[in-house]
């Protein structure tokens, strides 16, 4: 990719051209376990596009099995009017080594299409035993530990607030029984095992996961508002004596779709 920031531009025009919607309000990335949610909140409005991701400039195809390659444009009834809301259906993980650009070139084609607020969503596994997979948590901050930043330069965005106290707190009027916690992105493609999901509590850690600080970061760096929020769909390495399996978290996801489309449905008019 040459320029990332002009291919997120193309992006962006070709966006506009296939959706027929010039500017998206709020962007949503979905996670794994999350694609049944995303068909929940499409039925609480209507959808004005679908399309294969491939066909915008930069993205390339899904490669995970329980993520669909697809881009969805939903306009959803708000308050103050209706809203365009631009799904990612499936994202790129760190772990397939097309580069940071890569991994993040979604989140900077959003801010060229308008988007103001982000949704970052994610499976993942959780250190609290008290999450029993299918329990959604709010990312309350994160711990990079995949050693990348999508940033280059001395480019020196705060990171301050990154997951948005405001969004938070709207998301936990609309659902009390909401806890929060400290996200940690390992690199991947493997599970971590029990000692690093021991290191990743002792260092403030209660979610472990393979995606969306990179991508927080980027979005913070377009000046968007950010509401992260990951599924726990397995107990972390060793938390349980349970092996790790993909298919739990799929199961699992299945299991919570419809609340977490509620939770979404409720949530994104609101932001
Ligand atoms: I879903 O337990 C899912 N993604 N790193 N660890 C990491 N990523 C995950 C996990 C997990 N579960």
């Amino acid at each position: 990719m040459s320029d990332p920031y002009s291919s997120a531009s193309d992006a962006a025009a070709k966006l506009a051209e296939i959706t027929g919607v010039q500017s998206h309000d709020t962007a949503l990335v979905l996670g794994s376990g999350w694609l049944p949610a995303a068909d929940r909140l499409a039925e609480a409005g209507s959808v004005n596009a679908e399309f294969e991701r491939a066909e915008l400039p930069g993205f390339s195809d899904a490669a995970v099995a329980g993520h669909s390659g697809k881009i969805r444009s939903i306009r959803i009834p708000g308050p103050s009017g209706d809203l365009n809301v631009l799904a990612f259906l499936a994202r790129t993980h760190y772990y397939e080594g097309k580069g940071v650009e890569a991994v993040v070139h979604p989140i900077r084609t959003a801010a060229q299409a308008g988007v103001r607020k982000i949704v970052i969503t994610n499976g993942c596994g959780g250190l609290n035993p008290a999450w029993s997979p299918g329990t959604p948590v709010l990312i309350s901050d994160h711990i990079n530990l995949t050693g990348a930043s999508p940033l280059v330069g001395a480019n020196f965005v705060d990171l301050t607030d990154l997951y948005s106290s405001r969004l938070r707190s709207i998301a936990r009027d609309l659902d009390p029984s909401l806890d929060e916690g400290v996200y940690v992105q390992f690199p991947g493609p493997h599970y971590e095992t029990p000692a690093e999901v021991r290191m990743a509590g002792i260092i403030g850690g209660d979610l472990v996961g393979m995606s969306t600080a990179l991508e927080a970061i980027a979005a913070r760096e377009a000046g968007m508002e950010i509401l992260g929020i990951s599924l726990v769909t397995n107990l972390a390495a060793g938390i349980s004596d349970q092996p790790l399996s993909h298919q739990e978290v799929i199961d699992a996801g299945r299991a919570a779709a419809t609340r977490m489309g509620d939770l979404l449905a409720k949530i994104v008019p609101q932001l």
